[in-house]
């Protein structure tokens, strides 16, 4: 508590106590936090240069040059290998001046589309290291939304897999790649890595011999060796995509000294970080949680990480006690969709395993309720681990709220209270005033810059303003809604915009429209959010037809499609509800509330509804019953 309260009232010396203890700097910085919300120019540690690809392996080398860096798990259970700091090391170098002799130079934008692995993870810190800035794409995205990223990211180089692997299924990336690039001049080049080293003759179909190349054909080539550029604090070292309130992603921009500092501090904080310990992040490297707490966070701090490709039900139920057990696995990272779904499967299995590595037990992506939190508690951490419930967001890039073992008290469904640095507060939606006191509930906000914050959104700053910054003058909108309790303690509600949360993968509901509405059949579409008992939510796509388009089940089938062909499987639509209209304002808004009430089945619950233009419309809704399945 007292170093929280120094980490405001004496921030700049707190974090530049922080900066200097856990990163490396080729050059001091001079001065520690400068800019404001208001104004959008926040920056950390300006004037101090440093490598990221240096902090994370080079300076282990001399006493962890054998240790294991990376254990990888693939799809098949025990399927992997580790790397030692030192393979590390040349791998992550051998990535690097392949990058540079396919021209990638520093400044320039590389495209990562692959699955968790240690692949990814070299090609991630091998960007890092020459000064090109990595753009992670999730491999779940398809062709269509990898072709907007490139584009929208500029990038001219892109990494990907022949394939990836996941619950028994393989999912065919250089064919999605080839279907994105495929007739536009996007990207100069393609490295693919081959999982297959036998499959060199499969190369064939597709293969562009100007634009493609073999990643493990070239690699044996390069030296394993290659000088690190020292970086500005405020250079880019990553864009990272997420899905806002409008249609088009927001490609967040995270800059090289502040973020590292976040990953750092916290990774040792949250999860009582220690020599020795295995760490075990199941999250896919292609969301944030994984940049931060499989790759950079872990590595800075010389930890050991695990690098998990599959799902917790493959082969069977038992998967992620298995890999835990296996790997002596001592912090173990996942969703909560993840526990309720295990949860249903009882403790048989569980009970199977020792589970006696484990010290800390941490949970991401959406609220977890008090039953999934005390489940979790006993069974998997035999009461005796400490449950590390933490919120944060792409945009943080590290936890802003979360306990620390040993030291805060914990209240199962919390993520308790602030971590060093952060000021949270929480805002009266209409009167834009800040909540005081305790017992409260509002818009929750943060009031002062910290280091992890995304500095922009690529090639648009003034929606990086509009979104985060504009609406309340001088605070940073998460976008989230929160309660404080009688003890401060926070309690996170959920999404108060245009986001669903399903599975812990955040989706703008106008991106799911604008896929519906650009089928021929399709007049109009509203999606809305619904609780599912194991997702957390699920999507319910509200679609009007054009005149002559039969709503059939095969239709609704074909509607499914499209979206996972443009977003990709995890923005599946739960439900469609085919309707003659949709309930508007008389100005011709889409009464989203109202909708949203619909689908959690509550028609007793719609309030105000004497805007309506056409009242009947939701009458009909109502006499449909659609949420009775
Ligand atoms: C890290 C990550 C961010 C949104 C965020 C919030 C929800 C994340 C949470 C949580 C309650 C937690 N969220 N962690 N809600 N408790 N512990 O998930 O980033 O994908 O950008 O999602 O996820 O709604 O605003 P991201």
């Amino acid at each position: 508590m007292q170093l929280y309260n120094r980490s405001i009232t004496d921030s700049d010396r707190f974090w530049s106590e922080q900066a200097k203890s856990l990163l490396h700097w080729s050059r001091p910085f001079e001065r520690v936090c400068q800019g404001n919300f208001a104004d959008g120019d926040v920056a950390w540690f300006t004037g101090g240069t440093l490598n990221a690809a240096y902090n994370c392996v080079d300076r282990h080398l001399p006493h962890r040059a054998h240790q294991t860096a990376l254990i990888y798990e693939g799809d098949e259970l025990g399927e992997g290998y580790s790397l030692t700091y030192h393979q590390l090391h040349a791998r992550v170098c051998r990535v690097a001046n392949a990058l540079l002799s396919m021209g990638v130079r520093r400044g320039d934008v590389v495209t990562l589309y692959m699955p968790t692995s240690p692949d990814l993870a070299c090609a991630m810190l091998a960007c890092a290291r020459i000064g090109a800035t990595h753009s992670v794409v999730f491999a779940g995205f398809s062709a269509g939304a990898l072709r907007d990223r490139l584009a929208a990211s500029g990038s001219r180089m892109l990494l990907t897999c022949d394939v990836g692997k996941r619950g028994g299924k393989t999912l065919e990336l250089k064919k999605i790649v080839d279907e994105a690039v495929g007739g536009t001049d996007l990207v100069h080049h393609v490295g693919v890595f081959r999982r297959d080293p036998d499959a060199a003759q499969q190369r064939s179909e597709g293969w562009e011999e100007s634009r493609d190349v073999d990643m493990n054909e070239l690699l044996p080539r390069m030296r394993p060796y290659c000088a690190y550029v020292s970086m500005e604090a405020e250079d880019p070292l990553f864009i990272l995509y997420t899905s806002g309130s409008t249609g088009k992603p927001k490609g967040l921009v995270h800059t090289t000294g502040g973020y590292l500092l976040q990953a750092a501090m916290t990774t040792k904080n949250t999860f009582d970080l220690k020599d020795g310990d295995v760490f075990g992040c199941v999250a896919d490297v292609g969301w944030i949680t994984g940049h931060t707490y499989c790759i950079y966070g872990p590595l800075l701090l010389g930890a050991t990480s695990v690098l998990f490709e599959s799902t917790p039900r493959y082969p069977h139920h038992g998967r992620y006690w298995d890999l835990i057990d296996r790997h002596r696995i001592t912090q173990f990272y996942t969703s909560p969709t993840a526990i309720r779904t295990l949860m249903k499967f009882g403790t048989d299995k569980i009970k199977e395993y020792k589970l006696d590595s484990l010290r800390v037990l941490g949970s991401v992506g959406e609220p977890i309720n008090p039953e999934a939190w005390t489940w979790y508690f006993k069974n998997v951490g035999h009461s005796r681990c400490t449950v590390v419930d933490t919120w944060w967001q792409t945009e943080t890039g590290g936890h802003m709220m979360a306990p620390m073992p040993g030291m805060t008290p914990l209240k199962p469904g919390s993520c308790t209270l602030p971590v060093y640095g952060v000021q949270p507060a929480l805002l009266d939606p209409l009167t834009g005033e800040e909540i005081e006191g305790d017992d409260v509930e509002g818009l929750l906000v943060v009031k002062r810059p910290w280091p992890g914050m995304a500095r922009t959104i690529h090639g648009d700053h003034h929606r990086y303003m509009d979104v985060y910054f504009n609406s309340y003058r001088g605070y940073y909108a998460t976008g989230d809604g929160a309660r404080r309790d009688e003890n401060g303690y926070y309690w996170i509600t959920g999404r108060v915009d245009d986001v669903v949360n399903v599975a812990g993968h955040r989706i703008g509901t106008a991106e799911v429209e604008s896929s519906l509405a650009s089928h021929d059949g399709v007049s109009e579409a509203a999606v809305v959010g619904f609780p599912d008992p194991s997702k957390g939510q699920g999507l319910c796509c509200y679609v009007t037809l054009n005149m002559g388009t039969p709503s059939t089940p095969e239709f609704i089938a074909e509607l499914k499609a499209q979206v996972r062909r443009d977003i990709g499987p995890f923005a599946t639509p739960d439900v469609i509800v085919i309707t003659p209209d949709l309930p508007k304002t008389r100005s011709g808004k889409i009464m989203r509330r109202i909708l949203r009430k619909l689908a959690e089945g509550e028609p007793s619950a719609l309030g105000d509804t004497s805007t309506l233009a056409d009242p009947s419309v939701v009458e009909r809704l109502v006499a449909t019953q659609f949420w009775v399945k």
